[in-house]
Formats: C-alpha cells, sequence, structure tokens
C-alpha cells in the first residue's frame, strides 16, 4: 500500500468516528438557536462529478481535498487556476424545502444535489458545544462543514445531528451537503410507492448551542399501570454527567424533585400526584415540565394519559375510545411539495378537526415534528410509521438495519408526546417468513424503546375459507400487533360500492380493530351519478356503503379512511383526471371539500361520546 492509499484510509475512518452521532438525539425542538434556514445554493449532479471528480485528484499528497471536490467549495488561485464549479454563482433555493416543487426542472429529479450555506457564527461562548441538527433530509445526505466531511445519514423523514464544536469559525462557515434522492430496492421506502419523492433539505436547519455538560434527552410519561405515577429518565451528556443532580418540577402540581445521575449520566424519576389532569383529545392538557441541571435549563409541555386495550377495546385514561380518524400525507395544503411550516402543519390538523376527527394515521412515514407537537395541543391522536412499505428488501441486513434506525429515530423525537399512541411497523406488507422475521424485529426493537405505547401495522385481509364475501385477516403479525389494522379497498379496486353489502366479516383475533384505509378517487367538482368513476358522487356513495358495512364488524374501534387531501404522485396518470394526483383525498388540493368529507363528518358526529357534544 502506497502512502496516499493509507492516508486516504486513515482519513475515511477519522471522518466516520470521530464525529459520530450518538445514539440518543439532542433533544433540539425547544432549545434556542441559530437557524440555517433560508436560501441555499446549490449544483445539480447527476453524474456525481463533485464526488468522483475525473480531472482532479480527490486528496492531493498531503491529504487535502482537491479542488474537483465540491464539498471544498474551492475558488481559483489565480486567474490561471482550473476550477469548473462556483457555488456563488449557482442558482438559490429556500431551505427548507423539497426541489421537485422549487425548480421546475428538478420536478422529476432523482439523483444528486450539492447544497451550500455560507454563514458567520460568533454565539458560541467559551466552553459550550455545538451541534448541527437536521429536521429531515431525503433521502441520503453526505454532511461537510468547512471541507471535513462530519458524517452521512440515510432515511428521508427523521431528524439527525453532528456535533460541531471546535470546527466553526467566526467567519466565512460554509455548509456543504451532497443530497441523493434516488430510489433503491434495498431502500426503506424501496423503488416502488404512491407518493411523490420529494427530494432535499425538507426540514429545518438549526446549530443549537449547549454548555459542555446538558440535558441531552428524557422520556417523561404516565406509568401505564399506575396513573398517579408519573414515571421516566432524563439523559446527560458531558465530562461531569456522572453522579449529578437533576432538578425536575412540573409547578401546576406543586412537583419539585431532585433525582441522581449514575455513572452513564442517566437519572429515573418517579413522581406521584393525585391530582393529574388526564390528557385527552377532549381536554388536551399539557404540563409545563422544566429539567435542570446546574449549567442547562430545559422546558417542555408534556401531556399525561394512559393507554391500553383490552380485549376487543381501547382504553384511554381507562376509558373506551373509539378513533375517528383520517390518513395524511405530508402535502402542503393548497400547493404541492412537501410542508414546510407549522402553519401548514396546522392547517392539515384543523381540517381533520373539522370532520370531527380525534385521531390521525400520518402516513406512510415520520412527519415533521410540528405534526406531532400541534397534535398534543390540539388534542388529537396519533398514529405514527415508518416507511416499511409494499415489498421491501426482506432478506437484506443493510435494509433491516436502515427500518430500525428510522424507526428509532422516531420514537426518540417522539416518546413524550400525549397525542402518539400508536406506533406502525409497515404498510400492506404481503405475507412470507423473511417478511414475518423482519416485522417482528421491528417490533421487538419498539417494545424495548417504549412500552408506554400500542403497537400495529396496516395489514391486508383476505378470503375467509375462499369465500369472497366473507373477509379476515389471516396475516400471523396479527398475533403480535395490540392492535389490528387493515387497509380494504372494496368498491373501488375490488368491484362497484354495493358489493359492501353483500361482505361480512369473520375477524378471529380479540383485538380491537381499525380499518387503516378504504377510499374512492374522485375529481373535485366533476358531477355524474353514483356509478360514474372519479364523480363525487361515486366517491360519497362508496363512503356510505363502507360505513355501513364496517359497522357490522363487532371488534370496529376505529378508522383513518384514505385520505385527508389529493397528493402527488406519478403513479396517477389519467389526464384531465388525476394528472400525477392521487384524488383519493376528502379535499382537493387547493383546498376544497368535496362530497364524501360531509358524509364521514356526519358518521364521526353520530360516533362522538355524549359527553363531547
Ligand atoms: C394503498 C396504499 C396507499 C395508496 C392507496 C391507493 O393501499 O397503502 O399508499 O395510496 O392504497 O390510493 O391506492
Amino acid at each position: 500500500m502506497n502512502n496516499k492509499i493509507i492516508l486516504l484510509l486513515f482519513l475515511a475512518l477519522y471522518a466516520s468516528s470521530s464525529f459520530a452521532q450518538s445514539n440518543l438525539p439532542v433533544n433540539v425542538y425547544n432549545r434556542s438557536g441559530m437557524s440555517l434556514n433560508g436560501t441555499w445554493h446549490y449544483i445539480v449532479d447527476p453524474y456525481e462529478n463533485g464526488y468522483y471528480n475525473y480531472r482532479y485528484e480527490p486528496f492531493d499528497q498531503m491529504g487535502n481535498p482537491g479542488k474537483g471536490a465540491f464539498f471544498t467549495n474551492a475558488k481559483p488561485d489565480d486567474k490561471s487556476d482550473l476550477v469548473e464549479y462556483n457555488f456563488d454563482k449557482s442558482p438559490t433555493m429556500e431551505i427548507p424545502g423539497d426541489w421537485n416543487s422549487q425548480v421546475e426542472k428538478l420536478y422529476y429529479y432523482e439523483g444528486s444535489v450539492w447544497f451550500k450555506k455560507s454563514f458567520d457564527f460568533t454565539g458560541n461562548a467559551t466552553g459550550n458545544r455545538v451541534f448541527l441538527y437536521f429536521g429531515a433530509v431525503n433521502y441520503e445526505a453526505e454532511v461537510y462543514l468547512n471541507g471535513t466531511k462530519l458524517g452521512t445519514h440515510i432515511g428521508g423523514f427523521t431528524p439527525f445531528n453532528f456535533e460541531v464544536t471546535g470546527l466553526l469559525k467566526e467567519q466565512g462557515n460554509y455548509l456543504v451537503l451532497k443530497v441523493d434522492n434516488t430510489r433503491k430496492k434495498t431502500g426503506v421506502p424501496t423503488l416502488n410507492t404512491d407518493w411523490w419523492n420529494y427530494g432535499g433539505i425538507t426540514r429545518d436547519v438549526k446549530l443549537v448551542e449547549t454548555p459542555q455538560t446538558f440535558i441531552r434527552n428524557y422520556f417523561i410519561q404516565l406509568n401505564q399501570n399506575n396513573p398517579r405515577s408519573i414515571e421516566g429518565h432524563v439523559s446527560l451528556d458531558g465530562s461531569s454527567s456522572a453522579n449529578k443532580v437533576v432538578g425536575i418540577s412540573i409547578p401546576e402540581l406543586d412537583i419539585k424533585h431532585q433525582a441522581m445521575t449514575g455513572e452513564d449520566g442517566m437519572a429515573s424519576l418517579s413522581l406521584n400526584s393525585d391530582d393529574i389532569t388526564y390528557w385527552s383529545p377532549e381536554n388536551p392538557h399539557l404540563y409545563k415540565v422544566i429539567l435542570s441541571i446546574t449549567s442547562d435549563t430545559l422546558e417542555d409541555y408534556i401531556g399525561f394519559r394512559t393507554i391500553e386495550t383490552k380485549g376487543d377495546r381501547i382504553l384511554l385514561n381507562d376509558e373506551p375510545v373509539f378513533l375517528r380518524g383520517i390518513s395524511i400525507h405530508e402535502e402542503r395544503p393548497y400547493d404541492d411539495g412537501r410542508v414546510r411550516t407549522k402553519q401548514q402543519a396546522r392547517q392539515l390538523l384543523q381540517w381533520a378537526k373539522e370532520l370531527g376527527c380525534n385521531y390521525v394515521r400520518l402516513a406512510h412515514y415520520p412527519h415533521n415534528e410540528h405534526m406531532v407537537r400541534l397534535a398534543d395541543e390540539m388534542g388529537i391522536l396519533v398514529w405514527e410509521e415508518i416507511p416499511v412499505y409494499w415489498t421491501i428488501d426482506w432478506d437484506n441486513a443493510p435494509t433491516l438495519k436502515n427500518a430500525k434506525n428510522q424507526l428509532s429515530e422516531v420514537i426518540l423525537r417522539d416518546r413524550n408526546r400525549a397525542s402518539v399512541i400508536i406506533w406502525s411497523m409497515a404498510n400492506e406488507t404481503p405475507v412470507s417468513e423473511p417478511r414475518n422475521r423482519f416485522l417482528n424485529e421491528l417490533a421487538s426493537m419498539t417494545r424495548d424503546l417504549d412500552g408506554t405505547r400500542l403497537i400495529s401495522a396496516a395489514l391486508e385481509q383476505s378470503n375467509y375459507k375462499g369465500n369472497a364475501n366473507v373477509r379476515t385477516i389471516e396475516d400471523p403479525f396479527a398475533e403480535v400487533v395490540d392492535i389490528l389494522s387493515f387497509n380494504q379497498y372494496i368498491g373501488w379496486y375490488d368491484g362497484l360500492p354495493s358489493k359492501a353489502q353483500n361482505i361480512t366479516w369473520e375477524i378471529k383475533q380479540n383485538k380491537p380493530v381499525i380499518i387503516s384505509e378504504f377510499g374512492a378517487g374522485a375529481k373535485q367538482g366533476f358531477h355524474a351519478d353514483s356509478l360514474t368513476r372519479w364523480s363525487e358522487e361515486y366517491q360519497a356513495y362508496l363512503y356510505r356503503e363502507t360505513l355501513n358495512m364496517i359497522e357490522n364488524i363487532d371488534q370496529l374501534k376505529g378508522l383513518s379512511p384514505w385520505i385527508l387531501v389529493d397528493f402527488r404522485s406519478p403513479r396517477r396518470q389519467l389526464p384531465e383526471i388525476q394528472d400525477e394526483w392521487n384524488r383519493k383525498g376528502l379535499i382537493s388540493d387547493d383546498g376544497i371539500k368535496k362530497k364524501a368529507f360531509y358524509i364521514l363528518q356526519s358518521y364521526y358526529e353520530n360516533k362522538k361520546p355524549q359527553s363531547a357534544n
């Protein structure tokens, strides 16, 4: 091996280990920081030229990357010097924001785009630490700060961060990302989905400053077996995180408590109160919780509730609850593209409220953290899921690792949210041995990370003993889940809406049932008789028939029809009707309600508990 190769190997190792993320994400949402949102320069690089530039050595003899590598943000040294790119003269786009909806020529683009943001940073108090946070980047991000690689993140919908202490200058920092949204067979999701593969830095970017020893993360929830006890733990990070006093106070409950961290920097908490007002959709009460150590204080607003199943019932705070839900894609209201702001997330949840929902299914990937925080405030129960969708590469170990990573990142982000009651493992995944093993692994990891919530998956239904008029759930994963959920499209992909009148259900499992999807496409404003496909009348007819049919499922404890708003999908090509939109929304892409909206709204009106009316 020559010296240059040894040097390269060393640099690769250094880059991947020295700034590796610790297992627990830094809690960022409720820390102030310096936003790096705004205008970023970009270079579209379908051939990955900025990565494997053929004219320049990627590293010179001193181990410095050559100027051809885009992450060096190079400029010519003099008038004779050759550098074939220039970020500062390249076009710009707004971050957060997907590239497909911002730049016309990137509408269908799948591949690599480089992004660059220059900034000054003067905030760093002596001894403090700094973390660089990304809310989400779809799909694979390589992150470089001032020419140094911080690391790579895979998975398009969950947050990640890197410690950048000591790497920032007061002036002239440049952050460069290579973002690649290429779909892959081994990816999560895999090649085929029914949504738009929006690429880019789709959520907030922030620099967060913490003291040397700081509160990295916490998990504070009601003890599910003793609703007078608030329990959990707080994790510190830093050189003096062992044997440290952690204060926790909940002023409204008169709780002021101290706990001691162990050698691992973790303190366990158990706080008793007889006066807890339980969080529920009818009364989404959140308590201000203050965590403190000598060097750091963090505040959050947390709701306390229990959620469990008993036989075929779902009990919220020991009371049976019916989940009046709707499925939602994270698509910008009145527009296309990914949700970018809290206000846009609020609009989606407000529509769900108007529909009479107490519950939403956030499909098919983790949505922006704004969504679950707003759901906490607005009193909406939440199902969260990861994009284990249709046929994943079940036998491939890196695919499982990727799915586990995405799942653990969303659990660690949202485990303090009272609104979140269900972790879903997958959507419509055909049964096979490798698939069963894969999902079992996800479920057991989820139970280890968070034993306070329910597990489900959107399964498929099948004919009972070969009889097409009797439907059942045969999936072995039905034994693992707490809630039996399945999608069904009787009346749309499976006959006409009247078919629902002949169908009965033989559900063998003694578990609560949720219909996680049903629906029909309708072009808003297209009116015809109720047997004309794509008319609002057909969709409304299907809703009426389906709602009648599912009333006969004894264990039915909720539903989340498909879907709140029309959403972009390249699979949906019918001209003048779909034009690349999945039209199963109850609301059109420009925010107009279709007839079926009101059918479901009145069904939900009748399902509301008496006390809520
Ligand atoms: C499904 C999928 C969902 C699709 C929907 C449809 O079963 O879970 O992602 O968008 O059907 O519209 O076909």
